[in-house]
């Protein structure tokens, strides 16, 4: 037989509804403790109303009217609480402003151009102007005026892409030493090196003159680990009254500890046809210091750029004279120097836009 109900036993519930309604957080929460109180079957307010049968006849209808009101009490306060709860959650779609921030991708400059970068800087510094010239050359700026006429054997030192058909009216660098209208060859081919520049300039400015010429080259060549058919030069040339091969060295000494840190720099006879003497330029293996190794093929050497006195027959192609004045040349090759710098084993990695490579150089 159950106690009779009686107010106490309803103030009780009330006051241990209000306490649990009070740490009830979430939609669960409030799901249990409308189950504990007005389930079907257990609920604690719904056994009360069963058992008012055995509330004694005068009280019965008192002790109901309680028991009801607390139910609904307890139904309308769980429902706020529901409501409470609903219109305090952020939508599907809302913004969780608490996030933390996606990183965003920030671009790097590319090792060529670091490097070009720094080779300008450094001969900026020294009073070198820098110019760009055409990419598509004619054959007159490109070869012949570099001594180079038709028949010269050296052309077939550069395997060169030509235009199917020339272009009319000159080329980019036009404003600078026109091609003649009669000479219908103008722009043919895609130059070979940036030299077409160097004429250009003399052709235009009398010396003394002290350039560089930075610039993107095209051969005929495959892909290999160290050859693509375009690659990045920067060639510059100083002409002016009494300069000799020592201005050559002392500029490459300092210009190569610039970008190379402590080593030493030699010359080693060359040929090329628009200098002489011609030299390459070595500086000594940082791998080893000098010693042999691997990386330097055992000479404790490496080379890094090529180099001349202008050959006088360059000069006076432009008008220059060289019982007046005298000059000296270089061509220094980016994709060797990146490699080198940045112990790249493999040129076409500059050119493939893997970001894996590219994430490597810092921001
Ligand atoms: C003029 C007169 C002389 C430019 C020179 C080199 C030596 C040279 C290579 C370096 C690596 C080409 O990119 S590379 O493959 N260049 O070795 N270039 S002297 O001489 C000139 C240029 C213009 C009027």
């Amino acid at each position: 037989m159950p106690e009779p109900v009686d107010r106490a036993t309803i103030e009780a519930l009330r006051a241990d509804f209000r306490a649990r309604l009070s740490s009830s957080a979430t939609d669960r929460d409030l799901q249990t403790l409308n189950d504990d109180f007005l389930g079907r079957r257990s609920g604690t307010v719904t056994g009360l109303l069963k058992s008012l049968g055995t509330v004694p006849a005068n009280a019965r209808r008192d002790i109901g009217q309680l028991v009801n009101t607390l139910k609904r009490e307890i139904e309308s306060a769980i429902h706020d609480r529901r409501a409470a709860l609903a219109s305090s959650r952020p939508p599907a779609d809302a913004v969780d402003v608490t996030l933390p921030a996606r990183e965003i991708p920030i671009g790097r400059v590319h090792p060529l151009m670091r490097v070009r970068q720094q080779v300008e800087d450094i001969f900026a510094r020294m009073g070198y102007e820098v110019l760009e010239g055409p990419e598509v050359e004619d054959d007159y700026h490109n070869f012949e005026a570099l001594n180079m006429p038709p028949d010269h054997p050296a052309r077939d030192m550069q395997d060169t892409l030509y235009l199917n058909a020339p272009i009319a009216g000159g080329t980019w660098g036009a404003h600078m030493d026109p091609v003649p209208e009669a000479q219908v060859r103008a722009a043919t081919l895609l130059r070979t090196h940036t030299s077409a520049m160097q004429i250009r300039y003399m052709k235009t400015f009398p010396p003394p003159i002290r350039i560089i010429v930075p610039g993107r080259v095209y051969r005929r060549d495959s892909l290999d680990l160290s050859h693509t058919p375009m690659f990045q030069q920067c060639e510059g040339l100083v002409v002016g009254p009494g300069i000799t091969l020592a201005d050559l060295k002392g500029t490459f000494e300092a210009m190569l500890r610039e970008l190379f840190g402590d080593v030493r720099v030699r010359l080693r006879p060359s040929f090329f046809p628009y200098t002489e003497p011609s030299a390459e330029i070595d500086i000594s293996c940082q791998s080893c210091g000098g010693d042999g190794c691997g990386t330097c093929k055992r000479t404790g050497w490496i080379e890094i750029l090529g180099s001349g006195m202008v050959h006088p027959a360059v000069l006076e192609a432009v008008g220059y004279d060289p019982e007046q004045v005298t000059g000296f040349a270089f061509g220094i090759g980016m994709e060797r120097v990146a490699m080198l710098k940045y112990g790249v084993d493999d040129i076409r990695l500059f050119y493939e836009n893997d970001l894996r490579f590219l994430e490597q150089f810092p921001v």
